[in-house]
């Protein structure tokens, strides 16, 4: 299976974010990538691509033009008022008050986003641009008849909306790669999110459509961030009624609970009879992962690859979370190689 990878992330190093009250080491660090990508290479799981340049047009069939424009210019305007610490916002909109796009970066950040935990810093653009041009080649190389291939995106991309970044993300990679595989002719394409935390971002962003189907494995948002989507009862609106399907689990669920709704899951998607498969790879459900709380242990995502494989579909894989951070190499392998063997 093909491995595609840029090195360009690495300037994305945010010092802090906020977690349990207190400004803490970035969760979300270069080395996550790099342990991923020994790993890739240790196993032989077979070449290693750079990314393909796209540009942008492919990124603004999911994300809004005044977004992007945004996210280039945000470190710069924000070093210009406050020096080159890294950018967070503090403040947000809230019912009641109006959405109007301030003049300040400030205001900006603010408007653009959705939580705390996500420092724009001098790397940023750059790394997010090589993230979707990762995941973009990815998805070429499923359209060129390739059986499984595994875009190593980082930043992660799950949660960023249409318009506003938040939860590690800011291009939606599995968005922006399930919209290329429609562009290049797939009629139906099924997008399933298997990292620990909802993909409210992938979801909102093809809520109202019927031909991407989102169906996503997760932490109940009772519980667990993003809090506010995720729920059972999110099924789809307008022409995509019936083509979203949340899955939400408890604190302490094992793989033995998990595996039941992946095979619910995978139901959901040979019904919809998609033409190719989007996977968010995250493997924060990993039993020691320092933000989550499901108990997936290592030989689990050997297990997850086989039944993804089952599923008969031309399959990318797009990397999300995992911050257990000496297990992120093994664990996303794992699935991966699960994959390969039984594909
Ligand atoms: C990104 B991905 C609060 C920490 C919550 C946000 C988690 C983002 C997860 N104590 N931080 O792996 O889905
Ligand atoms: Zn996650």
């Amino acid at each position: 299976m093909i491995t595609v990878y840029s090195d360009d992330h690495v300037g994305h190093d945010g010092k802090a974010e906020l977690h349990d009250g207190k400004l803490v080491p970035s969760f979300e660090m270069p080395r996550r990538a790099a342990l991923v990508l020994a790993r890739v290479q240790e196993t032989g799981l077979g070449p290693v691509m750079p990314p393909k340049l796209f540009g942008l047009d492919p990124v603004r069939r999911v994300h809004a033009a005044d977004y992007v424009a945004f996210l280039e210019g945000a470190w710069d305007a924000w070093v210009a008022e406050h020096g080159p610490w890294d950018a967070l916002p503090f403040t947000w909109i809230a019912p009641g008050m109006r959405r109007v796009v301030p003049d300040h970066i400030d205001g900006k950040l603010g408007y653009y986003s959705f939580d705390a935990g996500t420092p724009i810093t001098a790397g940023t653009w750059r790394a997010v641009r090589a993230a979707a041009d990762v995941a973009l080649t990815g998805a070429e190389l499923i359209v060129r008849g390739e059986r499984g291939a595994f875009a190593l995106c980082r930043p992660p991309g799950h949660h960023a909306h249409r318009a506003c970044y938040g939860g590690y993300c800011f291009f939606n990679n599995a968005a922006i790669a399930a919209q290329a595989l429609r562009d290049a002719g797939a009629e139906r394409v099924a997008v399933l999110d298997i990292d620990c935390h909802h993909g409210n971002g992938t979801q909102d962003i093809f809520y109202d459509r019927g031909d991407v189907l989102f169906v996503s494995l997760h932490a109940d948002p009772v519980q667990e961030y993003p809090y506010f989507l995720g729920f059972a009862d999110e099924t789809g609106t307008g022409a995509g009624e019936g083509a979203n399907a949340n899955y939400p689990l408890p604190f302490g669920t094992d793989f033995a609970a998990w595996s039941e709704a992946l095979a619910h899951a995978l139901a959901r998607i040979a019904a919809f009879g998609a033409e190719a498969l989007v996977v968010s790879l995250g493997v924060d459900t990993f039993k020691g992962d320092p933000i989550s709380r499901f108990r997936l242990d290592s030989p689990d995502y050997t297990a997850i690859g086989e039944r993804l494989a089952a599923a008969g579909l031309p399959t990318l894989f797009v990397m999300e979370g995992g911050y257990a951070v000496e297990a992120i190499g093994l664990n996303a392998v794992n699935v991966l190689q699960g994959f390969r063997a039984a594909a």
